[in-house]
């Protein structure tokens, strides 16, 4: 038995609610000392392994990474970045300050016309709402307004996270996803508000009894979000009606988390792997369940797997290590603003010579199937390969729709892929399913992407 596991279980042993465990160990040492030498087990035990100075050079570099991504940043204001910016030990207060009026503004006036329109956002608002919180703002001010009548923002998603359930119970679905119904109900729950205990059911029964899917494997994405939401409800201890039931959602949960770790370390896959060890985190596991997990993703940042924004903020907070649980209890106060941008040199971009085939293959809903062939240089994105298809061929079309992970693909053909028809374009090569999308998957090889219209 490793030192920091030995000192986990005698924390775990100290900690224990059975009385007889406390009264047992605190006859021997006087309360005091006990409290220190807890404190001090706790920095050996969860600081040890990761915050080391060999680990903090790649975690301040790609902390850099995130803030500067804030420069180049097409579209809304991404709030997932702002709280990763605003979880980490180093802050540039000027930086944040400026992305937070942009979220204040744009941002919000995005979500009051879906509001207004009566689109579910309750994925969008939960981030917004958890940006604000992370920097302590009064979230009373921040109000939208629906039929002529003006109510908070925290009010109004109570009411999202309401129909969301009301949709699980005659659909068995909710109008999003278990992901943005999981990720709302952990921000009511770190805001301080109590959910409803049917809320909380929903979830519950779905973790019992649908298995989250995404495309053809396991999202353990919506596994790790429900984790941090069903974690963050225990604590607050408000849902005493079905606490064995809660307790046997969030072993189950953690179950799969740990079942999903492939041999590299990555549990899911190198995008999922962060927010399931901001879970492990959440649910108190010792380090030895998820310390391969986090040098599975310093290598795959070595390798810039994580060159999207959207993927380095969901997984830098676990390198801290801290999970979205954390934002509870920001005080916002002494923060070291030391995250300085040095300039970087321009980089120039080099086509290659080599060139490759890619042969895309479209299916409709119907089965109907289409086949387009061109010669791109090795490294092109699939984004750059359908522009060119679409100047090639007059009856190959697509559009795509902005999104926090970047340009999603909607229609293609002409034919729409709707998420209110539960239907997606599907991206595979060579009959795997793609771990990116459009912009930042690259064609390596010759290969056929086959883009299918499929429903979920
Ligand atoms: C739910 C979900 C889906 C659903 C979305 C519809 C629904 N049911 O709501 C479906 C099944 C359609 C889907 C499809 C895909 N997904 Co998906 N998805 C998710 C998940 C679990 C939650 C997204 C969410 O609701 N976020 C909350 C809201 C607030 O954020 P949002 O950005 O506004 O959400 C929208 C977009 O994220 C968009 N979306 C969903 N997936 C993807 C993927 C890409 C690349 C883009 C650009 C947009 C996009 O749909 C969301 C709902 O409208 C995430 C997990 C995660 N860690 O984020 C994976 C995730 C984002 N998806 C992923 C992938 C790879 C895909 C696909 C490319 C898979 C494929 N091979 O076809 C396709 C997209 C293809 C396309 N047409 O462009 C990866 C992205 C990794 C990366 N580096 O790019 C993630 C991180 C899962 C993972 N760990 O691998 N997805």
């Amino acid at each position: 038995m490793t030192l920091a596991s030995y000192s986990e279980k005698y924390i775990r042993f100290l900690l224990s609610s059975d009385s007889s465990h406390w009264s047992h160990s605190l006859t021997r040492l006087p309360r005091m000392l006990s409290l220190v030498i807890i404190t001090g087990l706790f920095a050996f035990t969860s600081g040890k392994p990761c915050d080391t100075e060999a680990n903090r050079e790649p975690y301040l570099s790609l902390n850099k990474n995130l803030l500067r991504s804030l420069e180049t940043q097409e579209g809304l204001p991404n709030p997932s970045v702002y709280l990763a910016l605003r979880l980490s030990n180093y802050h540039n207060l000027a930086k944040e300050s400026e992305h937070l009026n942009k979220l204040k503004n744009y941002l919000h006036n995005d979500l009051q016309s879906s509001l207004s329109n009566s689109q579910p956002v309750v994925g969008l608002m939960a981030l917004y709402s958890l940006a604000l919180k992370s920097s302590c703002y009064d979230q009373n001010t921040i109000t939208f307004t629906v039929s002529e009548k003006s109510e908070t923002l925290l009010t109004h998603l109570k009411k999202q996270m309401e129909q969301e359930k009301e949709n699980i119970v005659f659909s068995n679905r909710p109008l999003t996803n278990y992901y943005q119904y999981s990720l709302g109900m952990l921000t009511l729950c770190v805001n301080g508000i109590r959910v409803n205990n049917h809320v909380i059911n929903k979830l519950i029964k779905a973790v019992e009894h649908e298995g989250f899917q995404h495309g053809d494997s396991e999202s353990i994405d919506t596994y790790a979000m429900a984790g941090m939401a069903l974690q963050c409800v225990k604590n607050a201890g408000s849902h005493v009606q079905n606490a064995a039931e809660l307790n046997t959602a969030l072993s189950k949960i953690k179950q799969k988390i740990l079942a999903s770790r492939r041999t590299d370390g990555h549990l899911g896959n190198e995008f999922s792997t962060g927010l399931a060890v901001q879970a492990l985190l959440a649910m108190g596991s010792p380090v030895a369940e998820y310390e391969a997990s986090m040098e599975a993703m310093r290598t795959s940042a070595r390798n810039n797997i994580y060159h999207n924004p959207m993927a380095l903020s969901q997984m830098l907070p676990s390198l801290q290590p801290k999970s979205y649980l954390a934002i509870e209890h920001m005080g916002c106060l002494n923060e070291s603003d030391t995250l300085v941008l040095e300039p970087i040199d321009p980089v120039v971009v080099l086509t290659s010579q080599t060139k490759v085939t890619v042969t895309v293959e479209v299916v409709t809903f119907s089965g109907a199937s289409a086949v387009y062939s061109v010669d791109v240089p090795k490294e092109s994105s699939l984004l750059d390969v359908l522009e060119l298809l679409k100047t090639r061929y007059v009856d190959f079309t697509f559009k795509t729709e902005p999104s926090l992970w970047g340009p999603y693909l909607s229609v293609v053909n002409g034919e729409q892929a709707r998420q209110s028809d539960r239907r997606y374009w599907d991206l595979s090569s060579d009959g795997t399913q793609l771990s990116q999308g459009i912009s930042d998957f690259k064609i390596e090889a010759t290969q056929t992407i086959t883009i299918k219209n499929i429903s979920y």
